[in-house]
C-alpha cells in the first residue's frame, strides 16, 4: 500500500483519526504551557528536569504527526495462529518507536527528582529503551505468531527492571532527597498507567485482537494524555514552586537537606 492509501485509510476511520488529532492538539498546547511555566527557572538541575519534561510533548507531537500522515503506519499480514491470520492489519508501529525517545525523558525527569545516582538512572533508561524496541519488534514480526509473543515477554522483562527501580530504588532515594511526596504521586501515576500499555497491546489487534484498531488507539491516546501531559504538568508545577529543594538534591550523595 502506498503512503497516500494508508493516509486515506486512517482519515476515513474517524474514531482512529480523532485519537491521533487530539494528541497533536494537546501536545501543542502543552508545549506552550510548559514553556511559560518554566520561564523563570535558574537552577541547572531544575532546568534539566524542565528540558526532559519539555521533550515529552515535543516527541509526542512528532510521533502523532508521523502516525496521522501514514509515514509510521503499515498494513502487516498477520501470521498463522493470530486471530486475524492472513489479514492485513493496520499497525501504528511509529508509536512503539517514539516511545523509545519519550519514555526515557519521563524516567530522567523522575530520576533527577528522586536524586538517583548515575547507575540507577542508566539502568532505568537502557532497560526502558530495551522495552520499547522489543515491543516494536513484537509488533513488526510477521513470520511467526509465537515469536511475536517471545518479543512481548522479553519486553516485559525489561519493564520489570524499570518498575523495580521506580518502586524500590528511587522511592527510597526520594525519601532521603526530601522529594518523596511529589515523587510518590508521580510514581503511582506512572506505574499504574504504564501497566496499561502492555495490557492494551495484548488485547489489541497486535496481540489477541479482542479490541479493534481504533479502540486500541484511543486507549493509548488516553493513557498518553495522562502519562505525558498531566505527568509533565504536575512535575513542572512542583519544580517551579520548589526550585530550592531541587537544587539541594545531591545526586547519589544521600543528601538530607530539606530547605526550600
Ligand atoms: C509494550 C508491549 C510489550 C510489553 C510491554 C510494553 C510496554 C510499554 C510501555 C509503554 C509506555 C509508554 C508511554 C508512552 C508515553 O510517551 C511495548 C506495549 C511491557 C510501558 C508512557
Amino acid at each position: 500500500m502506498t503512503q497516500t492509501q494508508i493516509f486515506e485509510a486512517i482519515q476515513s476511520n474517524q474514531l482512529l483519526a480523532s485519537s491521533l488529532w487530539i494528541n497533536i492538539a494537546l501536545a501543542g498546547l502543552s508545549i506552550l504551557l510548559f514553556l511559560y511555566m518554566g520561564r523563570n527557572l535558574e537552577d541547572p538541575r531544575a532546568q534539566l528536569i524542565f528540558v526532559a519534561a519539555m521533550m515529552v510533548p515535543l516527541v509526542s507531537i512528532s510521533s502523532y504527526t508521523g502516525l496521522i500522515s501514514g509515514l509510521t503506519v503499515s498494513f502487516l499480514e498477520m501470521p498463522a495462529g493470530h486471530a486475524l491470520a492472513g489479514q492485513e492489519v493496520l499497525t501504528p508501529w511509529g508509536r512503539y518507536l517514539t516511545w523509545a525517545l519519550s519514555t526515557p525523558m519521563i524516567l530522567i525527569a523522575l530520576g533527577l527528582l528522586a536524586g538517583s545516582n548515575m547507575t540507577k538512572l542508566f539502568t532505568a533508561v537502557t532497560a526502558d529503551i530495551g522495552m520499547c524496541v522489543t515491543g516494536l519488534a513484537a509488533a513488526l514480526t510477521t513470520s511467526s505468531y509465537m515469536l511475536r509473543w517471545v518479543w512481548y515477554v522479553i519486553s516485559c522483562a525489561f519493564f520489570v527492571v524499570v518498575l523495580y527501580i521506580l518502586l524500590a530504588e528511587w522511592a527510597e532515594d526520594a525519601e532521603i532527597a526530601g522529594t518523596a511526596e511529589i515523587f510518590n504521586t508521580l510514581k503511582v501515576l506512572t506505574v499504574v498507567l504504564w501497566l496499561g500499555y502492555p495490557i492494551f497491546w495484548a488485547l489489541g489487534a497486535e496481540g489477541l485482537a479482542v479490541l479493534d484498531v481504533a479502540i486500541t488507539s484511543w486507549a493509548y491516546s488516553g493513557m498518553d494524555i495522562i502519562a505525558k501531559y498531566l505527568f509533565a504538568f504536575l512535575l513542572l508545577r512542583w519544580v517551579a514552586d520548589n526550585e530550592r529543594t531541587v537544587s539541594d538534591v545531591a545526586a547519589g550523595l544521600g543528601s538530607v537537606s530539606r530547605s526550600g
